[in-house]
């Protein structure tokens, strides 16, 4: 049984477009508490965290504002970290993906104290592998997964205290269609495992993910982070970012389920939602639908 602890970051501190501050409320409008909890998740809402407002600025050093991406990433820290410390699950309703910084440092601390092995899910049509030198943007929710591996910031790289949080080893990432020239050169460099849509386009979702979840033992920590233009635009519009050629309704189920039957899933971001350009909360009420998936809800042939 799933104790989960859902934590709001209401920020588009990392993003290009305003928005994704909205996304917290929209999930919960879209009724995500108490459809985990119809499914018997024990369901915790702490609330939203606080932070620095967005200010909007250019780029300084490569990184728009930096001093903000890292007070809110702090803030995630320590609330991810508290309820992985109570032995609950945290999902981290986003905000943009600069956020998973901090959820991921946590979680990786965390498997670090315990001894677990730890992958991480990578759901996006980016590689967010950028660096200040790299980003054709500045907009530091392009970077997260660079920051996790040991490049970026020093207040960024070191949040969980041991830097690198995460090895390239430990991390998979799934649909991902649009990379930046200077950032791929950087993907294949540091040995990123990547399965784009052309690998899924070839091989389908199914022996993807069967790739990767490849090595999950009884000690594994998974985290998966979900960007939510990871969907195709035409089903999942309500993001900044959006890139199509994305995971139709069929395979993102499909990849959801895959990750509920190994019974690993220790934590979740939800991130990149952007109600300002949704139609009527869609996809929020998609990602819920997905989320269902991950806590195990399948179809009655399953049950
Ligand atoms: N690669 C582009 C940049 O770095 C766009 C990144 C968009 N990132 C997200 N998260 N929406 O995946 O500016
Ligand atoms: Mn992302
Ligand atoms: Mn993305
Ligand atoms: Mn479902």
């Amino acid at each position: 049984m799933h104790r989960v602890s859902l934590i709001g970051a209401p920020t588009d501190i990392g993003a290009g477009a305003r928005g994704a501050s909205m996304g917290p409320e929209a999930l919960r409008v879209a009724n995500l508490g108490p459809i985990l909890a119809s499914h018997g998740v024990a369901v915790a809402d702490r609330g939203n965290l606080s932070g620095p407002a967005n200010p909007w600025q250019a780029a300084q050093a490569g990184y728009r504002h930096l001093p903000e991406v890292v007070a809110w990433n702090q803030a995630v820290h320590a609330a991810v970290a508290a309820e992985l410390a109570l032995d609950r699950l945290p999902i981290l309703l986003g905000g943009d993906h600069c956020l998973a910084i901090g959820s991921i440092s946590a979680v990786a601390r965390h498997c670090r104290t315990l001894g677990r092995k730890l992958r991480v899910l990578w759901l996006d049509a980016h590689a967010d592998f950028n660096t200040a030198e790299l980003t054709p943007s500045g907009n530091l929710h392009g970077m997260p997964v660079a920051c996790l591996c040991g490049h970026g910031p020093a207040t960024l790289t070191d949040l969980g205290g041991l830097n690198p949080a995460l090895p390239p080893s430990a991390l998979r990432s799934i649909g991902i269609r649009s990379v930046d020239a200077g950032e791929k050169r950087f993907v294949h460099a540091a040995g990123l495992e990547v399965f784009d849509m052309r690998y899924i386009d070839e091989m389908g979702m199914r022996h993807t993910m069967t790739q990767a979840l490849a090595g999950l033992d009884a000690q594994t920590h998974l985290h998966v982070s979900f960007d939510v233009d990871f969907l195709d635009p035409d089903i999942a519009p309500g993001v900044g970012t959006p890139v199509r050629g994305g995971p139709t309704y069929r395979e993102a189920q499909l990849c959801m389920e895959m990750i509920a039957d190994t019974g690993r899933l220790g934590s979740l971001d939800v991130v990149e939602l952007n109600p300002a350009l949704d139609v009527r909360n869609r996809t929020a009420e998609l990602a819920v639908d997905l989320i269902e998936s991950l806590f195990g809800k399948s179809t009655l042939m399953r049950d």
